[in-house]
């Protein structure tokens, strides 16, 4: 997806203090310390096993095959906890024979972690799903652990796998944050936030209050994660965010709101992207390290 201000040649690069091997299963590329695997895959629609299954499902079968095959890895490489998920399907929100392809991806995401026993709601993780650019294939990107992390909702949403029926048949199945504890780090990792109060989208047409009602929910998280953590003090001033734009027109706006909660010097990627519902400017997620302790994972973004 194209990267807004600064240089378009991003790369975000995960580090860690342990040592790390590669590997591959199927489709998925990834790489693993003693606790913790970073793994991708990518998957063209017209590429996917869809012998006798109409058109209209070729994403749904994607879809399926994708967490298929991400939760046969991790099954068999010993890290059973999904983490966080990064999400990125070409054209979100287009209609396919009645049904927004967001709406087809939730039903399938359902199907694939069911088949392989994962919870649907409740322990279910952290996760962001944006749009990409036409005609690209599906990309998926994930960190799972052998150890559960704690998840946690946001007060002010209804969790995403609660959300009413008006959203979808299938609901989506991602948690608001999760919070994973080895030994002495604390790592928050903050779901696509949105401006959702409730269930509904508020603010429509107004990027700049999407933005601060986004905040606000980034905020609540953090309340929630301190309390839930106790041990650690998530801070907004310590995370680092990644901030989808729906329109290009928007990009000043959105920043000078984030310019203004978070200073100048705030840790913060730019791209621009669809979001999964049509109403929705701007979706901003976030990582946090605890700044209390060392040797943290933390996203580190390089150009
Ligand atoms: C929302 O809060 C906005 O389907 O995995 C945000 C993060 C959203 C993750 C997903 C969707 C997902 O409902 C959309």
């Amino acid at each position: 997806m194209p990267v807004l201000r600064g240089d378009s040649h991003l790369y975000e690069v995960w580090s860690t203090g342990e040592r790390a091997r590669s590997g591959q299963r199927s489709r998925v590329r990834f790489r693993r310390t003693e606790e913790m695997l970073f793994g991708c895959i990518t998957l063209a629609e017209t590429d996917v096993d869809s012998d006798g299954i109409p058109p209209a499902s070729a994403l749904e079968a994607a879809t399926a095959q994708i967490y298929g095959e991400i939760c046969a890895t991790l099954d068999a490489e010993g890290y059973p906890h999904l983490v966080r998920v990064w999400n990125y399907l070409p054209d979100i929100n287009r209609d396919c024979q009645g049904t927004e392809r967001y709406r087809l991806f939730n039903a399938a995401r359902q199907h694939g972690l069911n088949a392989f026993g994962r919870a649907l709601a409740g322990s279910v993780p952290a996760a962001s799903a944006l749009g990409a650019v036409s005609d690209s294939p599906m990309v998926v990107y994930f960190l799972a652990a052998r150890t559960a992390p704690m998840f946690i909702e946001n007060p002010r949403q209804v969790s995403a796998f609660h959300y009413p029926p008006q959203y979808g048949s299938h609901r989506p199945v991602f948690s608001r944050a999760a919070l994973l504890s080895l030994g002495d780090r604390r790592t928050l990792f903050i779901s696509g936030t949105a401006s959702i109060v409730g269930h509904e989208s508020l603010h429509v047409g107004d990027c700049a209050a999407q933005t601060r009602e986004t905040l606000a929910n980034i905020e609540a998280l953090l309340e929630e994660a301190n309390r839930v953590a106790r041990d650690a003090h998530f801070d907004r001033s310590t995370l680092a965010y990644k901030v989808y734009v729906r329109r290009l027109a928007d990009l000043a706006v959105v920043h000078h709101e984030l310019a203004s909660a978070l200073g100048p010097d705030a840790q913060i990627i730019y791209l621009q992207a669809d979001i999964c519902r049509q109403d929705l400017l701007v979706e901003i997620e976030a990582t946090g390290i605890c700044p209390l302790t060392r040797g943290v994972l933390t996203p580190d973004v390089r150009c």
